[in-house]
């Protein structure tokens, strides 16, 4: 058998984002860093921060212009997030910085994606939106829903992101943006 068949066609784990800029990174650690040091864990570096739309999962290289394709499609309106909740979510053993109340402009931005991946064959799991960052993984222990000073984010474009294993966690890179207008 040679190599290229044992080795199968490269896969990229791939999903839509919100990506923050370093403003608002360094905000989102200014309001975070006492509660991740209180919660003990694995924590996320600031350079990883994002809010997951969509997650693709692997997704085969011959296919990844068809992701693509399906983000060039896809038309929503800028809106303001906001964030200003902590909470640990047990199964996944991760704290996060959540918002309550999501924007029907995110809402829609979430579902006009899913539909376009859709249209374009991309099977996708269910998944329950709630926008959050993941501040922490390997949660050692549950910690009461509190409020948090409030993360107030204009977003203007989404992201489709690779992540790849890396020695010391996902080392992720942004492989295009689409203006929200
Ligand atoms: P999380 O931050 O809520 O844990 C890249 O891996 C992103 O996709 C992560 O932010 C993660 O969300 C989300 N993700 C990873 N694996 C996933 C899966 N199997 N199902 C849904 N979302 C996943």
């Amino acid at each position: 058998m040679s190599e290229s068949i044992e080795a199968g066609p490269a896969q990229h784990r791939l999903f839509f984002a919100l990506w923050p800029d370093d403003a608002l990174r360094q905000q989102i650690e200014r309001n975070t860093c006492q509660a991740i040091k209180e919660a003990g864990g694995r924590r996320i570096p600031a350079g990883n921060f994002h809010v997951t739309l969509v997650f693709i999962g692997e997704v085969p290289e011959q296919q990844v212009a068809g992701v693509i394709a399906a983000a060039c499609e896809v038309r929503a309106q800028p809106f303001a997030l906001t964030l200003d909740m902590l909470e640990s979510w047990t199964g996944a053993d991760v704290l996060v910085y959540s918002g309550e109340q999501a924007p029907p402009a995110l809402g829609a931005l979430v579902d006009r994606l899913r539909i376009s991946l859709l249209r374009h064959q991309f099977k996708l799991q269910r998944q329950t939106f709630k926008p959050h960052i993941t501040l922490v993984r390997r949660l050692p222990r549950r910690l009461p829903k509190r409020p948090l000073a409030a993360l107030q984010w204009p977003v203007s474009d989404f992201a489709l992101v690779e992540s790849r294993g890396g020695p010391d966690g996902s080392i992720y890179t942004v492989i295009g943006r689409w203006p929200l207008a």
